[in-house]
């Protein structure tokens, strides 16, 4: 009770991964449909569209560092912690363009 936000936050994205990683097949892996599922429900902007398999496909061989096609949770928070970065980054430039102190 009471937990921290960075608590949290882990906690949702173990939750999250689990979700979809008990789909079918290894219930501690997200396979290629299990991972497209979750970028589709999770991070819809992310995927904008067009052509999610290509995109999809290509995150899956970078974040397969094993090569068992399958992503396993180290090799999600890879992808998490890109994520948040480019949010990051994203936040900073946003708040360096349109200062919002007046
Ligand atoms: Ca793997």
């Amino acid at each position: 009770i009471g937990l921290s936000d960075t608590d949290e936050a882990m906690e949702n994205l173990i939750k999250v991964f689990y979700r979809y990683s008990g789909k079918e097949g290894d219930k501690y892996k997200l396979n290629k449909k299990e991972m497209r599922n979750m970028l589709q429900e999770e991070l819809a902007e992310f995927l904008t569209g067009s052509n999610d398999s290509a995109v999809v496909e290509n995150i899956m061989r970078d974040l397969d560092e094993n090569k068992d096609g399958e992503v396993d949770f180290q090799e999600f928070v890879v992808l998490v912690a890109a994520l948040t970065v480019a949010c990051n980054d994203f936040f900073v430039d946003s708040m360096k363009r349109c200062p919002t102190s007046e």
